[in-house]
């Protein structure tokens, strides 16, 4: 977005409801009248809703859209979200996301879309996105890690959602089950999806896609997940403002992630346990060569799942389904 672009909708959002004018506007900003109009013929396009009065323009209705210029005034990160792209309707945020690494884009980048019509979980199973409901994301991280340590940002992640809407939302108890699933009331509300472009020795990039049921109810989502999905709007009885959600986990993702990089997997493993609903239960883990049944005894400095079976042997779990049984 223009800066000035950015600048005018900053100054008709903090006006609440009281018109600004075109020449102050263009006086404050050093631009001409006309550079001003311009901008917000743009706004006007993307859905901004403005009034013409004597005394200047008014906002009387914002699109409601997780555009960049409603979400990055809210933002307090230094690079996560400081290259925005924000798409009405894309597959896949994911898809947009592996064009855009190729193409060299900012550590940082967040992809962001309304709706998503082939959203995708892991090994492909279909992500339920409805349009305008939810936060559809892929953000772009180019840390200075080796790839055997990119699944640990799934947990990164996951500790950045829960501080997030814990900050927001004290009331909600929200619950990590090992290694990608927010669950509220022991239904998955989030899901991440963490997928890596590296090289044999060092990773290139990460593009970790979070999901989040943020304002669908119940009958929105489809029939065969309204027994196992929730959103943060059912489980508060509110509607949530999608934007400062999305400001706030951005702020932390970018905490963590940072953290992680610098002190290692240690401090992030305390606040993850702090949200676990798996450590301690009896759980089955479906993995791609077995299904292992046992008591979840914990997760490694390296985020790795270890389960006792009932013989008494420790299994090393790296990506799998959990079910706690
Ligand atoms: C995940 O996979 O949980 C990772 C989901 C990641 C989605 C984000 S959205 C932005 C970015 N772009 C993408 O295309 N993807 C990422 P997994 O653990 O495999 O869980 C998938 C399973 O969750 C499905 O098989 C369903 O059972 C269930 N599911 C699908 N949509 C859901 C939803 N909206 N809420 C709750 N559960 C859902």
């Amino acid at each position: 977005m223009t800066s000035i672009k950015h600048d005018i909708l900053t100054y008709l959002i903090q006006a609440e409801g009281q018109p600004v004018s075109g020449q102050w506007l263009a006086d404050t900003l050093g631009v001409s009248r006309t550079a001003i109009w311009k901008q917000l013929q743009i706004l006007q396009q993307e859905g901004y809703e403005m009034e013409s009065t004597r005394k200047g323009y008014l906002l009387v209705k914002t699109p409601g859209k997780l555009h960049e210029s409603a979400v990055a005034p809210l933002l307090e990160t230094k690079r996560l979200g400081r290259t925005w792209h924000h798409f009405d309707e894309v597959e896949s945020t994911q898809l947009i996301a592996h064009d855009l690494v190729r193409k060299g884009t900012a550590d940082g980048t967040v992809v962001i879309a309304e709706l998503q019509t082939a959203g995708r979980g892991r090994m492909l199973r279909p992500w339920d996105s409805a349009e305008g409901k939810g936060i559809w994301m892929t953000v772009i991280l180019r840390p200075d890690v080796l790839p055997y340590q990119a699944p640990q940002f799934t947990l990164v992640a996951a500790v950045a959602v829960v501080q997030a809407i814990k900050a927001l939302y004290p009331a909600l108890e929200t619950n990590i089950k090992w290694p990608n699933d927010l669950l509220i009331n022991g239904k998955k509300c989030t899901g991440i999806l963490t997928e890596m472009i590296a090289d044999p020795d060092r990773i290139q990039a990460l593009l970790i896609g979070i999901g989040i049921n943020v304002n669908q109810q119940l009958h929105e989502f489809p029939e065969e997940l309204q027994s196992i999905a929730t959103s943060l709007a059912i489980e508060l009885k509110e509607k949530v403002d999608r934007a400062a959600l999305l400001a706030k986990i951005l702020g932390y993702l970018e905490h963590y992630g940072d953290y992680y990089v610098k002190y290692g997997f240690a401090p992030i493993k305390t606040l993850w346990e702090q949200s676990s609903t798996t450590i301690g239960q009896q759980v089955r883990a479906t993995t791609v060569r077995e299904v292992i049944e046992g008591k979840a005894i914990a997760i490694t400095e390296s985020g790795v799942l270890e389960i006792q079976t009932a013989t008494g042997e420790i299994k090393s779990v790296y990506s799998a389904d959990v079910e706690i049984i």
